[in-house]
């Protein structure tokens, strides 16, 4: 097949209009409506990325392929369309894998495409110009993964590629594109046909009436009920139809990290402030979006304390219930199409839950808000987190449409408890890995698919993953504000080693300058001590829309191990004080 096509090109046809795979594959991503592409170039797609450029496709040329997998990635979280990450062969294929991975764990669609050798050379292992064989590599680390050789297949290949990444349970899909095969030749009118524009992508999928009236008559049936909202739900955008299924069925919710927003964190039922709470005494728990895993310590232990539970799930992926544990009420199906029904079934006379439950929730709530707020206020100098993060706080009070990325151990988790989020989306994290790195890729592709500011909070080391990004932030002149939390180190900036010259491993160079970083490439540098200078630094970034980064000096004995997680650390008995 591919030598016909290649035949045309030869025949002495000159009125022929032709086509080739670098064209065609631009053509489908079109007509499929993609519109960015995230890339590092070199060979074998230099000139695809320059052919894409000048075809009206914004290519957004990053100095790592993790980096622009990342944003990709989140891309695809934001918009519900697969994000496109293009990488050379073999090293910048792998260098892309971890965020394709990254991508399936946290459910986001996303396509890597990889230029590769031919297969000749790779089967027989001849020792091509990076050679590997990366359709094998990915396909454990995906949802699906596909190669196309012939340029009248790059249509068929790339719908699969989009329906499999966006369909169910979205998810990372690898398409495997040889350097042959841009260069391939076939009619031009030929080639448009070959092309595949997508219908319904990913298929509203009805639950089952009986399911959704299971769910509810254990709801009906809870004393103290509970919504756990995932990052699925923000993810689905249904947004009026989760916010109206939470306030009229009157159950207290708590929003994981990134549906934080989905409703305000300030809303009268959010029980973010009371988590310890409502995980030990709930007795139903609705779960929207959401999985019981290590985040959720597997929906067992002392955390769920001793009451007996019940749980109700509300997902796509009909074999994530069970998982963990029992779940007496699954309901299977897209999130938009569930809640609705909910909605419809409940009819006008829903009972709100038992008045002494959602009390005692909203009290210990308030009671823990209240602790909370002098810490918020502190004006210590060098800063302490509580300090800094009180000032992004009301930032972001005052400015809602901010995108906020968060990623670090301490200034990751008291950032997610002390910044109140009050839209759908508006808060990206390091998810279900926990994975350091997805900052600086994940700030630049959600202004640039959203259109809006980002406020990147970052640990030091957490930014160390992706800070050469900050090239590409001024080169592309994005609205990004990147706030490092600078404890010279990993936790901490205290840790001595005892024995040798070397430092501990845990930290870094004291009094780094982070802020001199983006000063190198046209960006604003600054550095903030206090409370205040911080304030002022990111109000004056936000405004002006200039990438700005800015090093906040954090007492490096402020944080501790791990974070929120040191539990999860592996002790050693043989331990030395
Ligand atoms: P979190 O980390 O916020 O708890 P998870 O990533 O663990 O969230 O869970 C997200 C869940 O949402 C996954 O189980 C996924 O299958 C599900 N999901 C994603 N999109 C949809 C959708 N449109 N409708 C229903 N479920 C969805
Ligand atoms: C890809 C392990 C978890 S948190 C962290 C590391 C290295 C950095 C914490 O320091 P930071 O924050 O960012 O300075 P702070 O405020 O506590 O000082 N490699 C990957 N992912 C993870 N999670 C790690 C290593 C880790
Ligand atoms: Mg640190």
């Amino acid at each position: 097949m591919a030598d016909a096509a290649i035949k045309i090109a030869e025949a002495p046809q000159a009125e022929q209009n032709l086509t080739d795979g670098f064209h065609l594959v631009i053509d489908a991503l079109k007509l499929n409506g993609v519109k960015t592409i995230y890339a590092v170039p070199g060979i074998p797609i230099t000139d695809f990325l320059r052919m894409s450029q000048s075809e009206g496709l914004r290519v957004l040329s990053f100095r790592h392929e993790q980096n622009a997998g990342y944003a990709a990635a989140i891309a695809g979280f934001l918009t519900k369309k697969p994000g496109i990450c293009v990488t050379v062969s073999a090293p910048g294929f792998l260098n892309g894998l971890t965020a394709l991975a990254h991508a399936t764990t946290n459910c986001y669609p996303m396509i890597l495409i990889s230029g590769s050798s031919e297969r000749e050379v790779v089967d027989l292992q001849q020792g091509d110009y990076e050679e590997m064989d990366q359709l094998a590599v990915a396909k454990s680390m995906c949802k699906a993964a596909y190669r196309v050789l012939h340029a009248q297949d790059i249509g068929i290949g790339i719908a699969r590629a989009i329906r499999s990444a966006v369909s169910g349970r979205p998810g990372g899909v690898y398409l495997d594109l040889p350097a042959k095969l841009f260069g391939q030749v076939m009619d031009a009118e030929k080639g448009k046909k070959s092309l595949v524009k997508v219908i319904d992508a990913a298929p509203a999928q009805i639950p089952a009436p009986d399911s959704i009236k299971r769910a509810l008559d254990v709801l009906k049936s809870a004393k103290k009920p509970l919504i756990i909202l995932g990052k699925g739900a923000a993810y689905a955008q249904a947004d009026d139809a989760i916010r109206n299924f939470v306030e009229k069925s009157g159950v207290p919710f708590l929003p994981m990290s990134m549906a934080k927003g989905l409703l305000p964190d300030t809303h009268p039922q959010c029980a973010g402030a009371a988590r310890s709470t409502v995980l030990k005494d709930s007795d139903v728990v609705l779960m929207i979006g959401a999985r019981l895993n290590w985040l959720l310590s597997h929906g067992k232990g002392k955390q769920w304390g001793e009451a007996a539970k019940k749980f109700v799930q509300i997902d796509i992926e009909p074999k994530e219930m069970d998982s963990n544990v029992e779940i007496v009420a699954p309901v299977v199906g897209d999130i938009g199409s569930c809640v609705t029904a909910m909605l419809t079934a409940m009819g006008n006379s829903w009972a709100a839950p038992p008045a002494d439950w959602t009390k005692a929730v909203t009290s210990k709530r308030d009671e823990n808000v209240a602790k909370m707020a002098p810490k918020l206020m502190n004006n210590n100098v060098p800063m302490d987190y509580h300090g800094a993060l009180g000032v992004l706080r009301t930032i972001i009070k005052e400015r809602p449409e901010t995108i906020l990325v968060n990623e670090g151990a301490n200034t990751l988790d008291l950032a997610r408890g002390i910044i109140d989020i009050y839209k759908p989306r508006k808060r990206l994290d390091v998810g279900t890995w926990g994975i350091m790195g997805i900052g600086m890729g994940q700030a630049i592709a959600a202004t640039v698919e959203t259109g809006h500011p980002v406020l990147a909070v970052e640990g030091d080391s957490a930014f160390g993953f992706s800070g050469m990004e900050v090239e590409t932030i001024c080169r592309y002149k994005l609205p990004v504000c990147v706030v490092i939390f600078n404890n010279d180190g990993i936790y901490r900036g205290t840790d001595v080693n005892k024995n040798g010259d070397d430092p501990a491993t845990t930290v870094f160079v004291k009094g780094a300058r982070y802020d001199k970083m983006m000063e190198a490439f046209g960006g604003v540098g600054i550095n903030a001590t206090s409370p205040d200078e911080l304030r002022r630094a990111v109000n004056e970034a936000l405004d002006s829309g200039k990438p700005t980064l800015i090093n906040a000096v954090i007492d490096p004995a402020a944080g501790s191990e791990s974070g929120r997680i040191g539990n999860l650390n592996p002790q050693s008995a043989l331990k030395k004080k």
